[in-house]
């Protein structure tokens, strides 16, 4: 069976981006796929945490992925650091992968912003790591939002460097899986943004957690123009806040953006609104209600990150074993 790999990082405001962008895909391919969702905590410490927090959010994402309708029977829910192997490989990455190809890429520079001479290593080096996480179980696929796309192109190049340079075929080349009609959720604030947990404005995203009365004033707040809604897909052309919305509610209704736009096509955005904010309760209503369940009872989301991670543990180590005779290094 071909084997998945993705994850988010635990660092709060887990939004309606990162649920429709990626964990609503991971739960619909988890019976055709071996999955292994992580919650990547080694990657939050790129940029400061504090250590308290880091932990809740840690319990957090795994509550959403367990809400949401990952069986933690069939997948693998784990996280990052209980897992040595994922700074080992990345090290034997980092020794292989060119600064050309990091200097390339985006995120770092947008993360970085314009003080990049004070930017950490780690953050520099983000892509490499990811690399070895989706690397390290030979993971075929991997579904995340397009906003990790240039990332996920790297994996690729690092997977054939290797292979090249040990005249070996031994990692897959992963392919991304780029699912849906909400695989870029913008901000509600600013439809040229994307909707991100390190916005400053709780406005700007809808948060699994958020409850029904802060939806609906989220939904209603949400930036727009003031035309009406275009009858064709064309029509959302320059209109970014339209689009989102639009996109967002054919996500949300698993249909598309055409058939959204023939039921609310020359309608005003108060009307649709209404019926937005009404789809997005009933879809993360639920969720939310059963994260907070969960993250009442943390020692059942920590019996799940124990298993998950003996299990994934079992899988590093015997391919880093294989690793290590294939780059040279002896283990007495
Ligand atoms: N706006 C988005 N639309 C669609 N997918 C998204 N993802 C994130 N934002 C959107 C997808 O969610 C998964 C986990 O993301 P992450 O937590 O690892 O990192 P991120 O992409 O950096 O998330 P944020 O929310 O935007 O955080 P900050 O503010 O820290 O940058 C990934 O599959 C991602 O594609």
């Amino acid at each position: 069976m071909n084997r998945i790999f993705s994850g988010v990082q635990p660092t709060g405001n887990l939004h309606l981006g990162n649920y429709l962008g990626a964990i609503r895909n991971w739960v619909d391919l988890q019976d055709d796929y071996d999955c292994i969702f992580c919650i990547v905590d080694l990657h939050a410490l790129t940029l400061p945490q504090d250590p308290e927090e880091l932990r809740t959010h840690t319990r957090e994402v795994t509550a959403a992925y367990l809400a949401s309708g990952i069986d933690p029977e069939k997948c693998i829910i784990f996280n990052q650091s209980s897992v040595p192997g994922h700074s080992e490989l990345a090290w034997l990455f980092a020794c292989i992968t060119p600064l050309g190809w990091l200097n390339r890429m985006t995120q770092f520079k947008e993360k970085a912003g314009k003080h990049r001479e004070n930017a950490g290593l780690g953050l520099y080096a983000y892509p490499v790591l990811m690399a070895a996480d989706i690397l390290l179980y030979k993971a075929t696929h991997v579904p995340v939002g397009e906003d990790q796309k240039q990332h996920l192109e790297l994996s690729r190049d690092i997977a054939g460097a290797f292979n090249r340079q040990f005249e070996t075929e031994y990692f897959p080349l992963p392919e991304p899986q780029i699912l849906g009609e909400a695989a870029r959720v913008m901000s509600l604030r600013d439809g040229s943004n994307k909707m991100s947990k390190s916005d400053p404005s709780d406005y700007s995203r809808i948060n699994m957690t958020d409850d029904a009365d802060t939806i609906a004033l989220k939904v209603r707040r949400a930036r727009t123009d003031p035309e009406p809604l275009p009858e064709t897909v064309e029509g959302l052309e320059g209109r970014p806040e339209a689009a989102n919305l639009i996109g967002i509610y054919a996500s949300l209704s698993r249909t598309s953006r055409a058939e959204v736009l023939a039921t609310f096509g020359g309608k005003m955005f108060s009307e649709f609104k209404d019926a937005l904010a009404t789809l997005a309760v009933e879809t993360l209503g639920p969720i939310g209600g059963e994260m907070q369940r969960l993250l009442a009872e943390p020692g059942h989301v920590d019996g799940v990150l124990h298993r998950g991670s003996e299990r994934a543990g079992e899988i590093a180590r015997h391919h880093l074993s294989e690793i290590h005779r294939i780059v040279g290094l002896l283990r007495p």
